[in-house]
């Protein structure tokens, strides 16, 4: 049956003239679509599309990268640079040399006062690959704080952590064609429909193709959660008592790897003791999945040829973030499924280059995995950039989350905010304004003015944004893509590469350091930096020696490690990284065994109670990026929801006398919000779910608690009490927020 489709007319997409089409690569998550810009005769940009022959996107892109286009002419860019002496005073516009002399002056003055580390630097997993490298060498290698870190703890420090205890290195394993293998996919805390969508189109493919089991644990019944076979609405924050509880059962009844664990792990005895605490009937009153659940899960992922787990902020987020890494490690370690094809261990990583910087930046150690606290690749680095190695501290400064209780404190003096909006992003809103208010001086480096963080700063630096500049991304699965120089920078903006480099001749170190005037020419610096072998003698795997922007564009981006000897494959003449890692099962300890990590579960999580009693979940949404500097924006994606608002159960709303699409005030322990009633089951009657989206909304409620290893709070762990509001006011702070 055709269903009319002879009838139908055929979808014409109206011609927009596209003379030329430009290369370069999506700059929101961390997919990596390959976008192509067009052009028309005027050089100006009409459209754009999916690229047809990168494999990540194979020609789709999601609502996002579809209208990435519009953001270079957005409102609220930065046009030129602006200085104030008090945060409070009106900003007056500088040239960029003055903007930079007085930054670089304050640096100084604050150094001298207070100590170097007195000075701290936070920034992104926004910016390009090479101005990491370059913003490291700065940081590092001439001014020389301790205090330097990126967003990145605020996303996928847990991951980062996971990997290093399991395996001895960061750097995801798998990649997307483990989906055409695999015979058992397992997501926690994962939305990949609207956070990842074409990672999810890339599944959904597969899924057409071959069935296999999709199983999703997450509180709330997502997207994902609704497309699976198997879904477990776990208690919040106590996913490494299921993960043990699955291992209890593998191990008990047989079904793990012995040939595996045997070989290529170390500590199975010590873990094969802990998990006997986390019997299905025990572990279930804990984790809220029954017995038979647990046991039924665990023994399709162990009975599997192949299985599969992924994770993003459901596990990240969380006191037990580093853990949960570890024990979704741990799980696939015991049943042999780590670098085959189809059996994995595989985070999804959150912004476009969050793998960049921490490949490349320095934030928590020195380029290339390399560690601050080994002496050997200290002197590496300071023989290769020309300085003393005394300079580098002898271990790592504070993580993010760490920089704001200092500024509180006053350890810390001076601030420089590169491409992140911890005002809108860091918990606690209320705490992060009363620090910022401590400091003598703050500089912010942004796209947009009107960024909530400038509200506090003295100088503003207005940056280029995305296809304004030139420099590579690397994505979830290891690949390094370009983006590739469309457009020029707008009014007197300039690439974040650009004001590293002006501010590098400001210090005594910036005249030792080289600092090329071309991306490539970092991007060469990071080759060589790349080969060879490691402290413990291994090779090493952030290998992108054999990589070159040409051989990029050509192979619509390449996968990591891609050595010097590397080049077509005979075959098919294309040029390949390697898809997977640790094949051989050699990892990057000393021993070269993975480490299998008893993972203890303590409850430490501000919980619902009398006064406080629900959940507080946060997260995304499709049509927004982050806190909207962005897609706030964008009309078409601004549109799908403009406000404020969260997800509510309608079984406790009828409770509470709350309607659909009305206003409610939050109020938890830190403070409190207002915002627009969404009625669905997607969560749960003692739950609700708030996009971060917006900027003095849900960060003024949440807690934080930190993981002990990461750094990285706990977004998703909280608790509130919802009242109702007087609508009339509650609609007029509204419409006063929605000033774009
Ligand atoms: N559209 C869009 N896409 C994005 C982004 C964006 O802002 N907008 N941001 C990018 C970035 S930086 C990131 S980090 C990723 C984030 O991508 P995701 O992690 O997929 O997104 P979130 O909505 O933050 O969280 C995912 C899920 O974690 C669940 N969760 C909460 N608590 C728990 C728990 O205790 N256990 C488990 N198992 N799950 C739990 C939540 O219910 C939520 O559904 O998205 C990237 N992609
Ligand atoms: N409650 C709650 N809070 C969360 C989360 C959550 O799930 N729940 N998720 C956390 C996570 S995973 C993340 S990653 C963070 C994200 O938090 P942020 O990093 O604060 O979010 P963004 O809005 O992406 O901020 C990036 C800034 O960089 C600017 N920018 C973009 N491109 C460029 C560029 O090329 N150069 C420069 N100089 N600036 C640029 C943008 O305009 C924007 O202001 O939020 C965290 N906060
Ligand atoms: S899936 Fe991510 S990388 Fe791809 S177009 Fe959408 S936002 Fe961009
Ligand atoms: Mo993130």
């Amino acid at each position: 049956m055709l269903f009319g489709r002879k009838n139908r007319k055929p979808i014409s997409i109206p011609s927009k003239k596209v003379k030329e089409w430009k290369y370069t690569t999506c700059n929101y998550c961390s997919t990596g679509c390959s976008i192509e810009i067009g052009l028309d005769d005027n050089k100006k940009i009409v459209t754009s599309r999916g690229h047809a022959g990168a494999d990540v996107n194979r020609g789709k892109l999601c609502i996002k990268g579809l209208l990435e286009h519009e953001l270079f002419e957005s409102p609220g860019r930065g046009t030129q640079p602006l200085l104030r002496d008090k945060h409070y005073d009106e900003f007056k516009p500088a040239t960029w040399d003055q903007a930079l002399d007085k930054t670089a002056d304050k640096i100084k003055e604050i150094q001298d006062k207070y100590g170097r580390d007195s000075f701290a630097i936070v920034s992104s997993g926004q910016l390009l690959t090479e101005e990491f490298y370059t913003l490291g060498k700065l940081a590092r290698g001439c001014i020389g704080t301790n205090n330097y870190d990126g967003n990145t703890t605020l996303c996928m420090a847990s991951a980062v952590s996971g990997y290093k205890r399991s395996f001895g290195s960061d750097g995801p394993p798998g990649c997307y064609d483990d989906f055409e293998h695999t015979h058992c996919f397992m997501a926690f805390g994962s939305n990949l429909p609207e956070q990842h969508p074409i990672i999810y189109w890339r599944l959904k493919e597969a899924l057409e193709k071959r069935k296999f089991p999709l199983i999703v644990v997450d509180p709330r019944v997502t997207m994902l959660a609704q497309f699976a076979d198997i879904h477990l609405p776990i208690t919040p924050g106590t996913d490494c008592v299921l993960i043990n509880s699955m291992m209890y059962v593998i191990i008990n009844e047989g079904l793990q790897d012995k040939k595996y664990i045997d070989a290529h792990t170390q500590g199975y005895d010590e873990l094969q003791v802990l998990v006997q605490d986390y019997a299905p009937e025990v572990a279930q009153h804990q984790c809220g999945i029954d017995e038979d659940t647990i046991r039924n899960v665990a023994r399709i992922y162990a009975k599997a040829p192949a299985a599969m787990s992924i994770w993003t902020m459901g596990i990240n987020q969380s006191t037990h973030g580093s853990d949960g890494v570890a024990n979704i490690n741990n799980l696939n370690l015991i049943t042999g499924n780590i670098g085959k094809p189809g059996g994995t261990s595989l985070s999804i990583t959150g912004q476009c280059n969050a793998m960049g910087t921490r490949e490349w930046s320095s934030c928590s150690g020195l380029p290339g995995y390399r560690y601050l606290e080994n002496a050997a690749d200290r002197q590496e680095i300071a023989d290769f950039w020309g300085i003393d190695p005394e300079f580098f501290p002898k271990k790592r400064g504070l993580a993010e989350t760490d920089i704001f209780p200092a500024i509180e404190t006053g350890e810390i003096k001076g601030l420089w905010i590169v491409a992140t909006n911890p005002m809108t992003s860091m918990p606690n809103t209320a705490r992060i304004r009363k620090a910022l208010e401590n400091l003598d001086f703050l500089v912010v480096q942004d796209v947009y003015e009107d960024v909530e963080m400038n509200q506090y700063s003295h100088a503003f630096f207005p940056a280029s944004v995305w296809a304004e500049k030139q420099g590579c991304h690397t994505n979830t699965e290891r690949r390094v893509n370009l983006i590739d120089n469309v457009l020029p920078p707008y009014k007197d903006s300039k690439p974040d590469f650009w004001i590293f480099n002006q501010m590098a001749k400001r210090f005594e170190n910036g005249k030792k350091i080289k600092f090329p005037d071309k991306p490539e020419e970092a991007f060469n610096e990071m080759k060589a930096l790349s080969k060879g072998k490691n402290a413990y003698g291994n090779e090493r795997i952030l290998d992108i020696s054999g990589m070159s922007y040409e051989k990029i564009i050509k192979a619509r981006g390449i996968q990591w490690p891609y050595r010097e000897s590397e080049g077509e494959d005979n075959e098919t003449g294309e040029l390949k990284g390697e898809a997977r890692l640790y094949t051989d099962g050699k990892f990057q300890t000393k021993s070269q065994r993975a480490n299998l990590i008893c993972v203890d579960f303590y409850d430490n999580n501000e919980k619902p109670c009398k006064d406080y009693p629900f959940w507080l979940n946060s997260g995304r949404v499709v049509e927004h990026f982050h806190t909207r500097t962005r897609t706030g924006k964008i009309g078409n994606c601004n549109k799908f929801s403009p406000t404020p608002y969260m997800e509510m159960n309608p079984d406790a709303a009828a409770e509470l006398g709350i309607a659909h699409q009305s206003y409610v005030r939050l109020t938890s322990r830190r403070g409190d919000a207002v915002v627009l009633v969404q009625l669905t089951q997607r969560v749960s009657r003692n739950m609700v779910f708030i996009p971060f989206h917006f900027h003095d909304c849900v960060n003024r409620l949440t807690l934080g608690l930190l993981d002990p290893y990461s750094r990285q709070p706990a977004f998703k762990q909280g608790s509130v009490r919802i009242e109702t509001v007087d609508q009339d006011e509650a609609a007029r702070l509204n419409v006063e927020r929605r000033a774009y």
